[in-house]
C-alpha cells in the first residue's frame, strides 16, 4: 500500500493548529479551521491544540476557562477529529510551548510585533493597559508551531499575518544560529518555514449582523454568530434575522461586489454545501432572500445539528475529555521535548 494514510506518521507531513478556548465555537471557526483540520487527517500527522495560554492574554473567569477548554475539545471530537490516530491536547500541559516562546521572544524584534494588526484591534484604544502576553501572543503562536517543526498550519484568513511572523522568526533563528546548527549536524535550517493553509470558500466568515465585521466569539451580540452548540430553532432564527439588503440575489459573482451581507450568506451556503459560489447563485440568483434563507436554514441545521448534539453528549462526560487531553499532551511532549533540548544546545543553554 502506498496511499498517504497508510504511511507511518513519521513520514507524513506534520500539521499543527490551535483554537482558543475563549467562548462558544462558531460557524467561522468551523468553516475557516475545523473542517480543514478534519480533512487533513487522511494524509498528515496532525496535532490539534486547545490554546489555553493564548486565552489568558485577556482576562478569563477560571471556571469558564476550564469548561471552555473541555468544550473546544468536545467540538474537535464531535466534528470528526480522531484523537487516537492524531493528537488533541491543551497547550498549557506541554510546558515546551512556553519554554520555546521565551527563546523566540528573544529572537523576534519589537518592530515586527508592533506591526501586528490583531494586537491593535484587541488592545483597542487602551493600549497601555493591554497585557504583555497579548502583545507577545504571536511569538507564542510561533513556538506552538515550531516546537513540532510542523510543515502546515490550517487557519482562517485573520491569522495570515501571525503565520508570516512565525516564518520570519524561524528564519531569523536559523540565520542567527547557523554556525551552531551546522556544527551540531542539524542541517542548514533547524526550523522548517511553516506553510499556512488558508483555503476554501469560507476563510473569513463575517458577522450575521454586519457583513464588514468578522464573525467572532467575543462579539457581544449572540445573533452575530451561529454557535456549534445552537439548536435547530436558534440556528433558524439567527439566519432568518441575518442582515441583508433590499435587492434580489444576483445571478453572477460580480453582482455580490459591494453587498457584504449577501456575499457572506452565499459564501456560507457554498462552504456548507461544498459547491462554488457561482453554482449557488445559479440556483438562487434572481430570487428574494427569504427563499434563499429558508434553504440555508435547512442546510445549516442538517450539517451543524448532529455536531451540536454530539458536543452536548460529550459535555456530559468530562472525564472522557480529560483523558483525551492528558493522553494527547503526553504524546505531544514526546515530540516537543527533543526540539526544545536541541534549541537549548544550539543557543548555548546548559541542560
Ligand atoms: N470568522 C472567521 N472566519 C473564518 N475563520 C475564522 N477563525 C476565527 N474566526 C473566523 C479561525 O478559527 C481558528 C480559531 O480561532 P481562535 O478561536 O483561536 O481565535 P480568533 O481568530 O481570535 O477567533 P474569534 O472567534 O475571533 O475569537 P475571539 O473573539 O476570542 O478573538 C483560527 O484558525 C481562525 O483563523
Amino acid at each position: 500500500m502506498t496511499d498517504a494514510a497508510s504511511q507511518p506518521a513519521a513520514i507524513r507531513p506534520r500539521v499543527f493548529s490551535g483554537v482558543q478556548p475563549t467562548g462558544n465555537l462558531h460557524l467561522g471557526n468551523y468553516l475557516g479551521a475545523i473542517t480543514r483540520f478534519v480533512s487533513l487527517q487522511e494524509a498528515h500527522e496532525c496535532l490539534y491544540c486547545v490554546v489555553d495560554l493564548h486565552a489568558i492574554t485577556v482576562p478569563q473567569n477560571p471556571e469558564d476557562l476550564r469548561s471552555s477548554i473541555r468544550d473546544v475539545t468536545a467540538a474537535f471530537l464531535a466534528a470528526g477529529i480522531d484523537a487516537k490516530r492524531h493528537i488533541v491536547f491543551n497547550q498549557s500541559r506541554v510546558a515546551e510551548h512556553a519554554e520555546l516562546a521565551w527563546v523566540l521572544n528573544c529572537v523576534a524584534r519589537l518592530g515586527w510585533l508592533n506591526r501586528m494588526t490583531q494586537f491593535k484591534e484587541k488592545a483597542g484604544k487602551d493600549r497601555e493597559n493591554a497585557s504583555v502576553g497579548l502583545y507577545a501572543y504571536p511569538a507564542l503562536m510561533a513556538a506552538d508551531i515550531l516546537v513540532y517543526r510542523a510543515a502546515f498550519v490550517p487557519v482562517g484568513e485573520d491569522q495570515k499575518q501571525h503565520l508570516e511572523l512565525a516564518r520570519d522568526i524561524a528564519q531569523k533563528f536559523n540565520n542567527d544560529f547557523a554556525a551552531e546548527i551546522e556544527a551540531r549536524g542539524q542541517g542548514e535550517a533547524f526550523f522548517p518555514l511553516p506553510e499556512p493553509l488558508i483555503q476554501g470558500p469560507a476563510t473569513r466568515v463575517m458577522s450575521l449582523r454586519d457583513g464588514t465585521k468578522k464573525m467572532s466569539k467575543s462579539d457581544p451580540s449572540d445573533n452575530s454568530r451561529i454557535n456549534l452548540v445552537d439548536d435547530a430553532e436558534t440556528i433558524a432564527q439567527k439566519i432568518r434575522r441575518a442582515k441583508t439588503d433590499p435587492d434580489a440575489l444576483p445571478s453572477e459573482i460580480e453582482g455580490l461586489a459591494g453587498r457584504p451581507e449577501a456575499d457572506n450568506l452565499v459564501g456560507i451556503y457554498a462552504a456548507l454545501s461544498g459547491e462554488a459560489k457561482q453554482e449557488v447563485l445559479r440556483q438562487f440568483g434572481g430570487g428574494q432572500f427569504s427563499g434563499f434563507k429558508g434553504a440555508l436554514v435547512d442546510l445549516a441545521v442538517a450539517k451543524l445539528g448532529p455536531i451540536g448534539t454530539e458536543i452536548r453528549a460529550l459535555r456530559a462526560d468530562p472525564g472522557h475529555i480529560d483523558r483525551v487531553l492528558a493522553d494527547g499532551a503526553e504524546r505531544a511532549r514526546a515530540i516537543a521535548r527533543p526540539t526544545m533540548d536541541a534549541v537549548k544546545d544550539i543557543v548555548g543553554l546548559l541542560r
